[in-house]
């Protein structure tokens, strides 16, 4: 196909400007180019982005360098004459038919691009995605291993509260706690959805950027050919912490994979045996809208200092954004907590209120998180600052959930 060379061309041509602008490793900072691709459909957007660039490079000079010329030699000053005379049919076939083949020439790749994007078929791994204000859940349907997973820059970096213009994390705002992990040369098929709102899972190195619609499930794929860490982030406008949805995927051998997969088991051991998933397109179809929560130790014992110290790290992964670190929200819109009448007063109402979150508000079902802490999250606030209630056990969480 013509395009092939158009797209080798246009490598070469690229090649040979980054080395006229000389030593490409020392203006490495500098280079101007979207990101390096991670996957093989990554690889055919980067193609097309260049091949297409370069189209447009042509097309501008060809018709800017007439455009000018003739406006130089033909001016008035030396003595140029209008030609007077209508229609021309053969300028007129010529300028019809050259832009159609090149319009042709461009969407016969990037539409081979695009059905091949759609191809979910005959996965290797399938891995649920759920949306939520504000986190990701990676539901890992052939291995059995499920978490949340959120972003892992402080509050404190982000608000500044020690110092201002501080110093940030070399990847600040894009990095997580609990990675999507996925093995090397395999091709993984997300089913993407959501909780509450549309968000998007958006990995511009592995070629993805699709919708979670609430009600819906999306089908997408990636191959990560080689080891490496991915990051990305929340492309839908989604509300107030829009921008601290970062996702992290991180591509390890398939044996490293393997390894992954146990330790994640050995960590929070699911009850469940996993779900078989067939190969093939899902179904598109409605979705609970309750999370069951990652399944964990029922008989643990906690301490009350267990569940404050757990129920802190809860909270400012959680709560921070709305209720704050001090607690005292920002009224009207996000209530305090330090004195509010819910927190400290009966344990039912506030664990339901959790629990379930409010409807029409923005205080949302927090169900998706485990018994233990949602126990360690309500005692923690019951305590903190001012207030002095009692702590809340997992398995009062676990008779409220059945409630
Ligand atoms: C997106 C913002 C948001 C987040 C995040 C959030 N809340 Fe809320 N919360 C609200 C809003 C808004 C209300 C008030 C709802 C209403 O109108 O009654 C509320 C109310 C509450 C109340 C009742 C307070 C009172 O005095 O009425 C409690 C308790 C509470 N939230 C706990 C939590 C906990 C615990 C977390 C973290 C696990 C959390 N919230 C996360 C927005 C949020
Ligand atoms: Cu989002």
């Amino acid at each position: 196909m013509g395009l092939d060379m158009i797209r080798k061309a246009s490598r070469n041509a690229a090649l040979a400007a980054a080395a006229l602008t000389a030593s490409a490793a020392a203006h490495a900072a500098y280079d101007v180019d979207i990101l390096p691709p991670g996957s093989p459909i990554a690889q055919q957007i980067y193609d097309l982005h260049w091949a297409i660039m370069w189209v447009c490079v042509v097309i501008f000079v060809i018709v800017f360098g007439a455009m000018f010329y003739s406006i130089f030699k033909h001016r008035k000053s030396v003595g140029a004459k209008a030609a007077h005379f209508h229609e021309n049919t053969t300028v007129e076939v010529i300028w019809t038919v050259i832009p159609f083949v090149i319009l042709i020439g461009m969407a016969y790749p990037a539409t081979k691009t695009v059905l091949e994007m759609k191809d979910t078929a005959n996965p290797d791994l399938t891995i649920k995605v759920t949306a939520y204000q504000w986190a990701w859940e990676y539901d890992y349907l052939q291995d059995g291993v499920k978490f949340n997973s959120l972003l892992a820059t402080p509050r404190a970096q982000i608000e500044e509260w020690e110092k201002k213009g501080e110093a940030k994390n070399p990847d600040y705002l894009l990095e997580v706690d609990n990675p999507m992990v996925v093995p090397t040369g395999k091709k993984v098929r997300l089913l993407v959805t959501s909780n509450d709102v549309i968000h998007g899972w958006y990995v511009p190195q592995l070629g993805i950027n699709q919708y979670g619609i609430p009600g819906f499930v999306k089908d997408t794929w990636f191959k990560a050919d080689k080891p490496g860490t991915y990051r990305g982030q929340c492309s839908q406008i989604c509300g107030k912490e829009h921008g601290y949805m970062p996702i992290v995927v991180v591509a390890k051998a398939p044996e490293e994979y393997a390894a992954w997969v146990k330790e994640q088991k050995a960590k929070a051991p699911q009850a469940a045996a996993p779900a078989q998933v067939a190969a093939g397109s899902p179904s598109t179809g409605a979705v609970a809208t309750t999370a069951a929560a990652p399944a964990e130790d029922p008989n643990r014992k906690w301490t009350t200092d267990e569940l404050k110290a757990l129920g802190e790290k809860v909270y400012a992964a959680n709560c921070v954004a709305c209720h704050q670190a001090t607690g005292k929200g920002m009224p009207p819109a996000f209530p305090a907590l330090d004195g509010s009448k819910v927190v400290t007063g009966a344990k039912g109402a506030q664990v339901a209120l959790v629990l379930n979150g409010k409807q029409g508000t923005a205080m949302a079902s927090f169900a998706r998180l485990s018994d233990s802490e949602l126990a360690a999250v309500i005692t923690y606030t019951r305590t903190a600052w001012g207030n002095k209630a009692g702590e809340v056990t997992p398995a009062e969480i676990k008779a409220a959930r059945k409630g």
